[in-house]
């Protein structure tokens, strides 16, 4: 293998790591909104969602693959994307408050 061939392997493998390398992805609950309301990461990963409203939200998936307890203030829950998908999730309290979670492989 020649040096130019080694060196395109390595940015390769540099990119992917800097992008499994970003760590959690964080969604603020805010003013009744998920902020951002479309993500994009990773498959393996973690996905944090934080409550900054005085009211309690959930975080629940359409397909029920993750569900989160109700949030208080401050509160966070946390879950991993292990497969590629588009997974829409809403607030049980507030129906009308969704995001979509889009996992794709870099
Ligand atoms: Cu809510």
């Amino acid at each position: 293998m020649n040096v130019w061939k080694m060196g395109g392997l390595l940015s390769v493998c540099l990119a992917a790591a800097a992008w499994a390398d970003k760590g959690p992805q964080v969604v603020d609950i805010s003013k009744f909104a998920f902020t951002p309301k479309e993500i994009t990461v990773a498959p393996g990963s973690k996905v944090v969602w934080i409550n900054h409203d005085e009211v309690p939200h959930t975080v629940s998936g359409r397909d029920k693959s993750f569900v989160s307890k109700a949030l208080d203030t401050d509160d966070r829950y946390e879950h991993v994307f292990d497969k590629e998908g588009d997974y829409a999730y809403f607030c049980a309290v507030h129906p009308y408050m969704t995001g979509v979670v889009h996992v794709r492989k870099p």
